[in-house]
């Protein structure tokens, strides 16, 4: 009998088992929050052109947004996300529009 075993017979040692490895990365929604201002044409354009939506999906979210106060444009790894957030933000201030872009970890 080993040394360790021997240990963990006489003195009832318990080794925490180890947490099962997971390979899923953690992943990012990337938000746009309502303001009264954006144009919804160019809301609409942000989500054709930097997430690659159909006109259909981008009017879908867009709306959403305008009802709920917030929408899901995304879904990322992070570094990913938050370059989609720094280029929509910078892409908005330069258009002078208040469009917010914001990301938080999608709950698995
Ligand atoms: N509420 C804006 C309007 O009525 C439209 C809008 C939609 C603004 C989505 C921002 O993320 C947004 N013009």
């Amino acid at each position: 009998m080993s040394k360790e075993k021997n240990n963990e017979v006489e003195h009832g040692t318990v080794v925490a088992e180890r947490k099962p490895e997971t390979k899923e990365p953690p992943m990012y929604k990337v938000m746009l929050l309502n303001d009264d201002y954006t144009p919804m044409d160019f809301v609409v354009a942000v989500l054709k052109q930097f997430f690659h939506k159909s006109l259909e999906q981008a009017t879908k979210v867009m709306l959403q947004v305008h009802y709920d106060g917030a929408g899901v444009a995304g879904i990322y790894r992070a570094e990913i996300a938050e370059t989609k957030v720094v280029s929509v933000n910078e892409y908005a201030k330069e258009h002078g529009h208040p469009l917010m872009c914001t990301m938080q970890e999608n709950e698995k």
